[in-house]
């Protein structure tokens, strides 16, 4: 163990503890900006600058190791200065519209510039006018607001392997930007959002759709139903102060009534559904020896992926839809139908963790004449700020249940939003269509944890179905590889593209940490345990809508409405 002082108070910590994290202990926040808990540390800033004596010039926080017998001082004169000035450097370079901006009030510049008590500028403007990107439906990039920090710049190379940002140019010139400085359509980006959730201020923000959906409930010709994925109950409660995982699927219902949603539904009823059609999928692939492994086709961002990575592996995504456009499919025909409402008056609205399925919901592809699954996708970032709109006491609301008949779903379409969760979702139901027996444990653990790829092989009456969970798309690059090159034995394997699963989406708050994240997925998981139902077969809406609509899984009638095709 290492002992040392911080401002004067001795603290033990262990051998390769960095300053930074040594003043945690002593409840001190060493003020930082490109320093991100889940990234490779690159001391860029030098806002966590400290004094440490015996050296000369001041240490990064975030990258110095603790030394036995070190003293270090965080709020010298010396130390505040360089801190004041490093924040005026940046601000001389920062477009300040803040209270337009859409980090206003949740940015890291501005809590900075308020501790330091940074009031004006003191240095001459060197900022210059850069246009905004802006055209695709996900993600804004404004880089006049840009610190350069390189956290976005880390996220994308290092977690998804795609390297869609990286800086050009050099001092007052430097600036994030895509190759040619194109728009994201037209790069390798796959609109996963990650860049967004560790972007320390409003440069990388996601399409903001909330005035839309307000426009539609303000509507009156409009039934404006809202759908809420697995990963958003998890999550929603980090933004009022409720502890990391906080399971608030009752009062999230209670805000969305609030806000003035006619129908308050659940995309885990899709999820069931979407288990029904790929299990049977699978088995068909299975038996009629086509076109193996399937992958699961939920994840946007994944499927942005094979088709602009790996065109030529389009065959192997199942082609069921997602349970977010199955729901809305859904809901604008057979829900329709029994309410007695055209299709063209239901306005669905889903909230998902996720800026990815704002791209999905707009392709031509999840659309029938002319009308589409999916009207708008609000993240879980959108929901935290119309719940601020309204002026919701969230902590304190009462408990609501969702509306029937899509607000009834089991414990599998509940771990859809964890890494291993549609996989482990699909095995219940495709055991036991397959063998006429349920598993022999419902829980699968070989597909859980936060590991990056998962492989197991699954006994099914004697035939063996061998499989693999990925996350982060620089782990599906590997397995694709693979694939391209004929070494890849795999009969199901589950793609999602971001770290954890949906529950780490790139539309979550951006508090977000992997830390964060497996507390989410531990919460998916004990909804799952706690349900009645734990396999999507059973869900008894599902049932009812076979038997009354669809006919039965893989129909012809299900083909048409519930899955869909890809463009390479
Ligand atoms: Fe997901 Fe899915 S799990 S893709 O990660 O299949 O976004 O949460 O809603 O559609 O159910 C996201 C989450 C989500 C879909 C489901
Ligand atoms: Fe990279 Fe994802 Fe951001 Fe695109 S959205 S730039 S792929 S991190």
């Amino acid at each position: 163990m290492i002992n040392l002082t911080i401002n004067d108070l001795p603290v033990t910590v262990e051998k390769g503890t960095k300053i930074l994290q040594a003043a945690k202990q002593l409840h001190i926040d060493i003020p930082h900006l490109c320093y991100h808990p889940d990234q490779r540390v690159k001391a860029r800033c030098r806002i966590c600058s400290v004094e440490v004596v015996g050296k000369k010039r001041l240490l990064a926080a975030c990258a110095t190791e603790c030394w036995d017998g070190m003293e270090v001082y965080t709020d010298t004169q010396v130390v505040r200065d360089t801190q004041r000035g490093i924040l005026q450097l940046i601000m001389a370079d920062h477009e300040e519209n803040c209270l337009t901006c859409p980090r206003n009030g949740n940015c890291v510049l501005q809590e900075l510039c308020s501790r330091f008590n940074i009031r004006r500028p003191n240095l001459t403007h060197v900022g210059k006018a850069i246009p905004i990107k802006t055209n695709n439906p996900s993600l804004v990039h404004d880089p006049e607001k840009c610190v350069k920090c390189g956290r976005c710049i880390r996220v994308c190379k290092d977690v998804q392997g795609i390297e869609a940002l990286g800086f050009a140019g050099r001092s007052t010139n430097l600036r994030v930007t895509t190759p040619f400085n194109d728009d994201f359509t037209n790069t390798d980006c796959v609109l996963c959002g990650q860049c967004t959730v560790v972007c320390p201020v409003g440069a990388l923000v996601e399409k903001d759709d909330t005035d839309k959906v307000l426009d539609a409930i303000f509507d009156p010709k409009k039934t404006v139903i809202v759908q809420t994925a697995p990963s958003v109950r998890v999550a929603l409660g980090d933004a009022f102060g409720l502890p990391d995982g906080a399971v608030v699927t009752k009062k999230m219902v209670s805000a969305l009534k609030m806000i003035g949603f006619d129908k308050i539904f659940d995309t885990n009823y899709g999820a069931d559904l979407t288990i029904a059609e790929e299990a049977t999928e699978l088995i068909d692939r299975i038996k009629n020896k086509k076109t193996m492994p399937m992958t699961t086709s939920c994840c946007p961002g994944w499927v942005n992926f094979v088709e602009k990575h790996y065109p030529e592996k389009i065959a192997h995504l199942s082609t069921t839809k997602s349970p977010m456009s199955i729901f809305s499919r859904i809901a604008k025909t057979d829900y329709a139908k029994q309410e007695n409402i055209a299709a063209e008056n239901i306005y669905s609205v889903a909230i998902m963790p996720c800026i990815a399925k704002k791209y999905e919901a707009q392709r031509p592809e999840l659309s029938m004449d002319g009308i589409p699954d999916t009207d708008a996708v609000i993240t879980t970032r959108g929901l935290i700020k119309l719940i601020k709109y309204i002026g919701i006491d969230f902590p304190n609301l009462p408990e609501n249940e969702f509306d029937n008949p899509m607000g009834e779903s089991t414990g599998a379409g509940a771990i859809f939003g964890a890494t291993g969760g549609v996989m482990e979702a699909a095995l219940r139901t495709a055991h036991e269509w397959l063998t006429g027996k349920e598993m022999p444990t419902l829980e699968y653990t070989p597909v859980r944890g936060f590991e990056g790829i998962k492989e197991a092989k699954v006994n099914l009456d004697g035939n063996e179905l061998k499989i693999a969970v990925v996350h982060t798309l620089k782990n599906a690059a590997l397995i694709m590889d693979k694939l391209r090159d004929g070494n890849c034995d795999y009969d199901f394997i589950e793609v999602m593209a971001c770290p954890g699963g949906c529950v780490g989406g790139g539309g979550q708050p951006v508090t977000t940490t992997f830390a964060a994240t497996k507390k989410r997925i531990a919460s998916l998981y004990s909804i799952d345990r706690k349900s009645k139902l734990r396999k999507s077969h059973e869900n008894p809406y599902l049932k009812k809508l076979y038997a009354e609509f669809l006919e039965k899984p893989g129909s012809e009638k299900a083909h048409n409405l519930l899955h869909t095709h890809y463009v390479g």
